[in-house]
Order: C-alpha cells, then sequence, then structure tokens
C-alpha cells in the first residue's frame, strides 16, 4: 500500500480595487481579528494596471475580491480577471469572485445583488460567495473553496506544479497581496 501523503503549496494573489477588505479578508482568516480601521495599503498603490508581472509569476489562485457596497469595484472585476488571464498565459490562474462586506448587507447598503454577482461569475465561470472579514462569514469558506479548486485544476491538468518556484515544498499556502 502506497501511504504518501503529499502536501503542497499554492501561491495565491487577492485581487480588488483598493478598501474592498482584502488585507482584512487575510487578517481574519490567518489571525481571526479585524480591525475597523485596518493599516491602509498606501493609497493608489492597487490601481488597475499598476500590478507587474513579476506579481503574478507562480500563482496558480487568486481571490477576486469587489466590496458589495461599492459599485465600481463590481465593474472593475472583469478588468482584474481579464488583465490576470492574459498576463500568466499560457500558465492559468484559478479564481474564486468574492463579494465582501456581506455584513453592511443588514443596514441595506448592498448596491451589488446575489443575482448579477452570480452572472458575472457564471460568464467567467468562477464560484461566487459572499464573505465579511468584519462578522467572519464565509471568509474561512472562501480560502478553502479555492484552495479546492485549485487541487481540483491540479488533478486536471489545468494548473501545474512548477519545479523550484520559491517558497519551498512544504507548508499549505502562500499568501500575495497587493
Ligand atoms: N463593514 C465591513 N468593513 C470592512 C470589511 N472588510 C474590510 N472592511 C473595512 O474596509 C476598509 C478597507 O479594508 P482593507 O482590508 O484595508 O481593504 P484593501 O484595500 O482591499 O486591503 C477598512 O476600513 C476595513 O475596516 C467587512 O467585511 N465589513
Ligand atoms: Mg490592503
Amino acid at each position: 500500500m502506497d501511504l504518501t501523503l503529499w502536501q503542497y503549496q499554492f501561491r495565491i494573489i487577492m485581487l480588488g480595487d483598493s478598501t474592498v477588505g482584502k488585507s482584512s479578508l487575510l487578517k481574519r482568516y490567518t489571525e481571526d481579528l479585524f480591525l475597523e480601521s485596518i493599516n491602509q495599503t498606501v493609497a493608489g498603490q492597487e490601481r488597475f494596471r499598476s500590478v507587474t508581472r513579476s506579481y503574478y509569476r507562480n500563482s496558480v489562485g487568486g481571490l477576486l475580491v469587489f466590496d458589495l457596497t461599492n459599485r465600481a469595484s463590481f465593474d472593475h472585476i472583469k478588468e482584474w480577471h481579464d488583465e490576470v488571464c492574459e498576463r500568466v498565459q499560457p500558465h492559468k490562474v484559478l479564481f474564486v469572485l468574492v463579494g465582501q462586506k456581506s455584513d453592511r448587507d443588514a443596514f441595506e447598503e448592498r448596491v451589488v445583488s446575489r443575482e448579477e454577482a452570480e452572472k458575472l461569475a457564471a460568464q467567467l465561470g468562477l464560484p461566487y460567495v459572499e464573505a465579511s472579514a468584519k462578522t467572519g462569514q464565509n471568509v474561512r469558506e472562501s480560502f478553502e473553496l479555492l484552495t479546492r479548486r485549485v487541487y481540483q485544476g491540479l488533478l486536471s491538468g489545468e494548473v501545474e506544479l512548477q519545479e523550484g518556484w520559491d517558497g519551498g515544498a512544504f507548508g499549505y499556502c502562500s499568501f500575495e497581496m497587493l
């Protein structure tokens, strides 16, 4: 019987407009913490097109994040998606679409409906999940969904393991963030 256990490390990127809550999602996931006014990533740093190829290098998965209360951040999702897909060719990055700040739904601040987000996700061929870094709702699920999606992609040959990429052979996930 072969009892070999494989551990994979996937490099994952988090993409989306500034202030959608990427840093907050990661903080909630890794430390189970939420800060109302988290140290802001330098303003403007996350502008569309400001990302370089090296940022995506060796990434096999990504969370595409928008803010359910910010229409522009939703409108930019397709641009983020297409930009990355174009840049990583001939490789592929597998995404999960995340509608962030779902806690604000309770205050009727939502401006992007679940239906239209699901429609965009279907168009892009991605799973969709609504999450809140503030309450923790679906945060773990978002990362796990992505990890499972990448693992599935590995088995199906959609993404490939590359020899000798930085980060080493052991561990589960490594994160890159703008
Ligand atoms: N209500 C609410 N606010 C959030 C949530 N996630 C982040 N924020 C707030 O949104 C702002 C921007 O978050 P940040 O994580 O820095 O966004 P980033 O620029 O995408 O990394 C901060 O003031 C956060 O406290 C959330 O799930 N719900
Ligand atoms: Mg940030």
